[in-house]
C-alpha cells in the first residue's frame, strides 16, 4: 500500500478547530499521512483569538528544510502565513524542492477580526505564492482583497476569479460561505477556461470555526492521493458539508466543525447523506445556465 503524504504550512490553533490542527485531523480522516510546518502559534478558543506569536524566519526555514531533506510531500497546503517574509521563505522552498500540487488558502482574518496576515503581505502572496498554486481558495472578503474587485453579484465574482487566475494559479475556488443567500452556499471554480458552480444546502450554525482550513486540507488530501483538482474539490465539498452538518457543540463560542463526520457518515450509510449532496454545474460567463 502506498502511503501518501500531505504537508500543511500554517498556524497553530490551540483550540484545535482551525489551522494546523484542523489540517492534520482532515489528512488523517482522508487517509493521508500528515506533516506540518508551523508559521505562528495562536492562543485561541471558541470565543476568539487571545494572542498571535509568529515563528522566526529561521524556525520556518529549518522546518521546511527538514521536510525537504527527507519527506517529499505528495501535496501541500498553506494557511496562515502572517508576514511577507514567511511567504517568501515558503515560496522559495516550494520552488527549490520542486514540490507540486500546492493549495493556497489565503488566510487573512480570523472570525472575530484578529489579523492573521499583515496587510503588506497580500502583495507578496500575489507575487510569490499564487503563481505556484494549483488551487487557491479565497472566501469572498479574501477574493476582494486579492483582486481589488468588490463582489456584489455573480458577474463581479467571475471578474474577481479571472483576475486572481491571471496571477498565475491553475484553479481559483471562490467560496460562497460569506454570501447573503440563505438557502444555498455556492462556490465558484474557475480553471482559466470555464466556470463551475458547486452548490450545497446552507447550514445555519455558528459552529463553523476552521471551515476554510478544513476545506483546503480536504482538497490537499485528494490531490496527495493523485485525484485531479475537480474530484478533490468534490471530495472537499462533501467533507466540509458533513463536518458543518454535525457540530460537536464544544466551547461557549464559535465551535469547531466535526472532522469525524464525513467518514462516520460513509461507514454508516455507505453513501453521502442528504446533507452532503452537492450540485455542480457549468456556468456560462455572465450568467447561470
Ligand atoms: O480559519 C482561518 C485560520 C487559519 N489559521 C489559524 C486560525 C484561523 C482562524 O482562526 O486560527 C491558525
Amino acid at each position: 500500500m502506498s502511503i501518501y503524504k500531505a504537508l500543511t504550512i500554517a498556524g497553530s490553533d490551540s483550540g484545535g478547530g482551525a489551522g494546523i490542527q484542523a489540517d492534520l485531523k482532515t489528512f488523517q480522516e482522508l487517509g493521508v499521512y500528515g506533516m506540518s510546518v508551523i508559521t505562528a502559534v495562536t492562543a485561541q478558543n471558541t470565543q476568539g483569538v487571545q494572542g498571535v506569536f509568529p515563528m522566526s524566519a529561521q524556525a520556518v526555514e529549518q522546518q521546511l528544510a527538514s521536510i525537504g531533506a527527507d519527506l517529499r510531500p505528495d501535496a501541500l497546503k498553506t494557511g496562515m502565513l502572517f508576514s511577507s517574509e514567511i511567504i517568501q521563505i515558503v515560496a522559495a522552498a516550494i520552488e527549490s524542492y520542486k514540490w507540486e500540487r500546492v493549495v493556497v488558502d489565503p488566510v487573512m482574518i480570523a472570525k472575530g477580526g484578529a489579523s492573521l496576515l499583515q496587510q503588506e503581505a497580500i502583495d507578496a502572496m500575489i507575487e510569490y505564492l499564487l503563481p505556484l498554486a494549483d488551487v487557491v481558495t479565497p472566501n469572498i472578503p479574501e477574493a476582494e482583497a486579492l483582486s481589488g474587485i468588490s463582489i456584489t453579484d455573480s458577474e463581479s465574482r467571475q471578474q474577481a476569479a479571472r483576475k486572481i487566475h491571471a496571477y498565475g494559479c491553475q484553479h481559483v475556488m471562490i467560496k460562497g460561505g460569506h454570501e447573503a443567500d440563505s438557502v444555498y452556499a455556492t462556490d465558484l471554480l474557475y480553471d482559466g477556461k470555464s466556470f463551475t458552480e458547486y452548490s450545497s444546502r446552507r447550514l445555519h450554525t455558528p459552529h463553523t470555526h476552521g471551515t476554510g482550513c478544513t476545506f483546503a486540507a480536504a482538497i490537499t488530501s485528494g490531490l496527495a492521493q493523485g485525484l485531479p483538482a475537480s474530484e478533490s474539490l468534490h471530495l472537499a465539498k462533501n467533507f466540509i458539508q458533513a463536518a458543518i452538518a454535525e457540530p460537536l457543540y464544544i466551547g461557549s463560542g464559535h465551535g469547531p466543525t466535526n472532522h469525524w463526520a464525513y467518514q462516520r457518515g460513509q461507514r454508516l450509510e455507505g453513501a453521502v447523506s442528504s446533507n452532503t449532496i452537492i450540485v455542480s454545474h457549468d456556468v456560462y460567463a455572465g450568467g447561470t445556465r
